[in-house]
């Protein structure tokens, strides 16, 4: 009696969950729980059975009963007619879909301007040797201009020539490196990559992006950096935006600048968010010549000019863009992110 009893157990819910129709399950409640259903007739035989075996095939049929009446009414999919369950005409839902981080597609955006006047898009270590980062740099290791780059230094052993391992605090050690790769100029280098410095506020991130110009070849001037910059921030910023060159001191340029691009909110008259109309951009120049010495480049025959920005502070600065604290954009909020 037990063994037919789980037997029919089996069966019944077998044919239960693949019942498809509500007729089927009708037919199906009728022979198995009806009143001269399958359970029905065990009932009747179970007065019969021996008294110690009445107890626990009881509890048995019981509980078989439960189990079919709970499969039969949790089967609602099929208890419902087809027709009222799906409704092809109606729309589909759309799945939620990601996209591009807003860096990422400024990086983007800031390669193809470049790659479109021939510049070569590369990416040199973001874990690099003090030579490439501070001393080819015309950077010497006493030099006080270090602090300004608040450097994080591995703790690995110093190489004997290239020194200390440092998480680059600017894209600038791509310059050697290039210089190194190609030999010899004509030299047209985007490099854009991750920096890190021990700085953290509404304008300063501990890691952010850079995107460091390089141009060496023979009468290479001023001029060429000042009509690369007016380029770049015409079509990255729009046509009513304008760029002034500031001087300024980097160890590696000589003259050096820092490039300036008018408000996108009063565009260069002055209001209360930029006081006098201009926007600070980044650190340019025209290569100093021991850093061409250093890639064994010689600076009587050919001139350069570098140029250095952030990724992030020249994305806030695109039009109608306010981002009021960089961190935002490292605080994976996706609500923040929803926004671009
Ligand atoms: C430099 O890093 C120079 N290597 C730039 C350069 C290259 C000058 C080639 C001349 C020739 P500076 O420390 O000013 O310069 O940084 C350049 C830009 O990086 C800044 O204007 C800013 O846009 C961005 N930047 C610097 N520190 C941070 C930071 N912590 N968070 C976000 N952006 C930063």
């Amino acid at each position: 009696m037990r063994e037919k009893l789980l037997n029919l157990k089996n069966e019944a819910l077998a044919q239960i969950i693949s019942a498809t129709d509500p007729e089927e399950l009708e037919h199906l409640r009728a022979h198995y729980l009806g009143k001269s259903g399958v359970l029905n007739q065990f009932a009747k035989e179970l007065p019969l059975l021996p008294n110690d075996l009445k107890s626990e095939t009881g509890q048995l049929f019981n509980e078989i009963k439960s189990a079919i009446a709970d499969a039969l009414a949790s089967n609602s999919q099929a208890s419902i007619p087809k027709s009222q369950n799906f409704d092809s005409s109606l729309p589909g839902i759309r799945p939620p879909l990601g996209h591009l981080h807003p860096v990422t597609r400024a990086i983007d955006e800031i390669s193809s301007i470049f790659e479109k006047i021939g510049f070569i898009r590369v990416r040199y270590p973001e874990v690099d040797w003090d030579w490439y980062a501070f001393e080819s740099l015309n950077m010497p290791k006493s030099h006080p201009a270090r602090d300004d780059w608040e450097t994080f230094f591995v703790d690995a052993p110093e190489h004997p020539k290239l020194g200390k391992i440092v998480l680059t605090p600017h894209t600038s050690n791509g310059q050697v490196r290039e210089m190194e790769r190609l030999g010899q100029p004509p030299i047209r280098m985007i490099n854009i990559a991750k920096c890190y410095r021990r700085q953290s506020d509404v304008s300063h991130t501990p890691m952010f992006h850079q995107f460091e110009g390089l141009v060496v070849d023979e009468g290479i001037n001023i001029t060429h950096l000042k009509g690369t910059i007016n380029y770049f921030v015409t079509h990255f910023f729009g046509l009513e935006r304008k760029s002034r060159l500031r001087p300024n001191h980097f160890q590696f340029t000589e003259p050096s600048f820092e490039v300036d691009v008018t408000c996108d909110i009063c565009l260069g008259k002055g209001c209360k968010l930029c006081k006098e109309g201009w926007l600070e951009l980044g650190g340019a120049g025209m290569v100093h010549p021991n850093v061409l010495r250093s890639g064994k480049i010689d600076p009587k025959r050919y001139t350069g000019f570098a140029f250095g920005w952030g990724v992030e502070r020249t994305y806030m600065m695109k039009s109608g863009l306010k981002i009021p604290d960089l961190r935002l954009l490292y605080s994976n909020d996706i609500r923040f992110l929803n926004q671009f």
